[in-house]
């Protein structure tokens, strides 16, 4: 995969160099560029805002470093399908485990980091006509650039390639795998500060185990995340889980949860 960022603050982006993505690129399994926008520029100040029409707090992105800069990527890349052209902002789709699926299958991905109130909108129309143009949100809060919300979004991608993580098995049983928050991990000693590990992990029966993290991940679920349950197929669930659920305050209709309306808040996750 390839991957190109474009930033006013590329040393933002230095983390890239390290760990899991650090070795990824020296096994050749990512290309990653990090591009500073102001090489660019043009003027002597190289200059990347200005003000904003219509008047208003802050500055706003220039259009012509952005198009110089993309222009530039999207001729170095392989002349195949239209890039991903993926631009953060709190104005976004909400990026998700499902979207970094999605994006892992991509040939290339180019991140365009905006900064101060945003970039100057005729871009987003002109790269549409190149790229496919995907603004994405890491969820309801601002930060103040793209940089940050890059290094997630190419942290969940890139974890996905083939051979990047060690033991693909851990990928399968991880939170938003299936849909749900993970169940609880505990490891040696079985009892630490009079605390003990819950049993059912001492007894080697392993479809017990499996049962017990199973309704760990619905309990989690539905005190932290009952919306992740809207979308969850219960069409395969069995007796005992829907017992599990039905404790939670779930029924099961037509191969959906529903919550029923007088049970209390489970706040137990
Ligand atoms: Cl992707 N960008 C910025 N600037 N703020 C955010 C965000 C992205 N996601 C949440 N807040």
């Amino acid at each position: 995969m390839q991957i190109d960022v474009v930033s006013i603050f590329p040393e933002y982006l230095a983390p890239l160099e390290l760990s899991l993505i650090g070795k990824a690129r020296q096994d050749g399994l990512l290309d990653l560029k990090v591009h500073d926008l102001r090489e660019f520029t043009t003027d002597r100040h190289r200059t990347v805002d200005d003000t904003p029409y219509g008047g208003g707090a802050g500055m706003v992105m220039k259009a012509e470093p952005w198009a110089q800069a993309l222009s530039s990527i999207a001729e170095a890349g392989h002349a195949g399908e239209k890039p991903v052209l993926i631009v953060p902002s709190p104005a976004g789709e909400r990026f998700n485990q499902a979207l970094a699926h999605e994006l892992a299958e991509e040939e290339q991905l180019i991140f365009a980091c905006g900064r101060y109130e945003g970039i100057d909108e005729r871009v987003i129309e002109w790269a549409a006509e190149h790229f496919t143009v995907r603004p994405m949100s890491l969820g309801d809060y601002v930060l103040n650039g793209g940089e940050v919300a890059v290094l997630a979004m190419v942290e969940a991608i890139v974890r996905l390639l083939p051979g990047v993580v060690g033991n693909p098995e851990s990928l399968v049983e991880e939170s938003h795998a299936d849909g749900l928050l993970e169940y609880p991990v505990y490891t040696k000693p079985s009892t630490w500060r009079d605390r003990e590990v819950p049993p059912i992990l001492l007894s080697g029966n392993h479809g017990k185990i499996a049962q017990w993290r199973r309704h760990e991940q619905y309990r989690r679920t539905a005190a932290r995340r009952p919306d992740l349950l809207d979308g969850f197929d219960a069409t395969k669930l069995t007796r005992a889980d829907r017992t599990e659920f039905s404790d939670l305050g779930y029924d099961v209709v037509d191969g959906r949860l529903h919550r029923r309306p007088d049970m209390p808040v489970n706040d137990q996750g």
